[in-house]
């Protein structure tokens, strides 16, 4: 098999820069780029890497760390190069590294794959390292490591085995019922173990969760001159958004985004809404408003409360999930007490005044700290090879056939072992692997 490279970290410019390379060639390539390295396993070293093609006796000084097979990430030999993130010494590196013979650039996710192929993880496993990457709040990101150390595999493993099980009394049952002439259908002690197979695949089916890559957002809307965008502003605290003391200031909806202690979430600016457009510009903008606002996760509706409430302001109030109050270092006004919202924020973003508490209730609403009893299944090729084998053991248990019932039992455990990897096809790892980013 080829020996692979990849930068895995972005490309561009960074203060270092990660390049991967795995496979049979990786002495031949420390060889040819790092002269002096003496490859002690797993040991950070400083070294020089050379220049071959510019004739430079150094290129750059960078880290490297040998991990000898089987222990290492693929389960090959794999070399970690740590030089400067500067994207000509990268661009230069990795073409002295193909140079070396048997060596090519690295696919998408080939690296998760060979460590799949190698046996260092199953393909829930595989998949987990994916929501490794892209968990965007503590509740994903502790989700996707109890699926990376196997969590769900182990239960997938039991169940398998389980069928396997029913199986083997099936033959037994057949096996008896030849001994003694024959006996009912309906007495078939295995009905008992593939009901037992069923309440566990309906179990697993029930902890899909499909692992969001985007983010949450919350809408902020309401009339012009509210104040959405100054308390975007003091929640990020940044002058990310164009405010001004003029109505009509934002046009197009604007995405910020806002990191929560537990999590990031999207603030959305929109265009402020009126009964009535001043001109078609206007109502484009309003429009956008409102197709937006359809989006959201959470709608934040902002009023200026020291002036009069809006004629929409009743309307809003229904669709809105929480409603922030600005202007609230100008007059505390008596309109208060007319805010039926029992998620009411009063805010001045200018003096920073309840922007804590606002970011506290969005952590919260975004966010809520219940326990996490198991680990949530984020894969649909799981799901669906979960729900694959439910048909099948469904249809076993009502087969008058014996045969027809051993046929089903093992297509159910096909299925099952299919989650893990442990049949598979190209094309499922294909899909799989070429999701992911080139180094991973
Ligand atoms: N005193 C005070 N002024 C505020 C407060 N919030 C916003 N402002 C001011 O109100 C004016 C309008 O604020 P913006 O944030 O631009 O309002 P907006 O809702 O985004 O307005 P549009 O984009 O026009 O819809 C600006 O002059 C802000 O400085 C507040 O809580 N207190
Ligand atoms: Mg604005």
């Amino acid at each position: 098999m080829e020996s692979i490279v990849a930068l895995a970290t972005p490309p561009g410019k960074s203060a270092i820069a990660v390049v991967r390379v795995s496979g049979k060639a990786v002495r031949e390539v420390c060889k040819a780029v790092l002269p002096d390295f003496k490859m002690e396993p797993r040991i950070a070293k400083l070294v020089r890497c050379r220049g071959v093609a510019c004739n430079a006796p150094t290129m750059d000084n960078l880290i490297a760390i040998f991990f000898p097979a089987p222990n290492s990430y693929t389960g090959e030999d794999v070399l970690e190069l740590f030089p400067h993130g500067n994207p000509f010494i990268v661009r230069r590196l990795i073409e002295e590294i193909c140079k070396v013979e048997g060596v090519r650039l690295a696919k998408r996710g080939e690296f998760t794959e060979r460590a799949f192929l190698n046996g260092k993880m199953d393909l829930t496993q595989a998949e987990a390292v994916g929501d490794m990457l892209s968990a965007s709040n503590s509740k994903s990101l502790s989700n996707a490591q109890r699926l990376l150390s196997g969590e769900v595999s182990g239960e997938i493993k039991r169940l398998a085995e389980r069928v396997k099980e029913a199986a083997a009394t099936l033959e037994l049952e057949v096996d008896f019922a030849e001994d003694v002439g024959g006996i009912e259908n309906g007495e078939l002690r295995i009905e008992n173990c593939l009901n037992e197979i069923l309440q566990g695949l309906s179990a697993l089916k029930k902890r899909f969760r499909k692992a969001g890559n985007e983010l949450p957002k919350a809408v902020l809307f309401g009339t012009p001159n509210a104040g959405k965008s100054s308390l975007i502003n003091a929640l990020v605290k940044e002058d990310r958004l164009l405010v001004n003391e003029a109505p009509g200031t934002t046009r197009d909806f604007v995405e910020v985004p806002l990191h929560l202690p537990s999590g990031d979430i999207l603030l959305i600016d929109t265009a402020g809404l009126a009964d009535t457009a001043q001109n078609e510009i206007d109502e484009q903008a309003m429009q956008k408003s409102r197709e937006i606002l359809e989006k959201a996760n959470l709608k934040i509706l902002v009023t200026d409360i020291s002036t009069p409430l809006p004629p929409e302001f009743e309307k809003w109030q229904g669709i809105a999930n929480i409603t922030v109050c600005t202007h609230t270092d100008i007059k505390k006004n008596s309109q208060l007490s007319t805010l039926n919202s029992q998620l009411k924020f009063l805010v001045a973003s200018p003096k920073n005044e309840g922007i804590k508490e606002l970011r506290e209730a969005l952590d919260n609403i975004f966010f809520p700290k219940e326990e996490m009893e198991e680990a949530w299944i984020t894969s649909e090729r799981q799901i669906a090879c979960i729900k694959k084998a439910e048909e099948c053991v469904l249809r076993a248990s009502q087969a008058g056939a014996v045969e027809l019932m051993a046929f089903e039992i093992r297509d159910a455990r096909n299925a099952l072992c299919s989650i893990i990897g442990e049949i598979s096809d190209e094309s499922v790892l294909n899909a799989i692997f070429s999701s992911y980013c080139v180094g991973k």
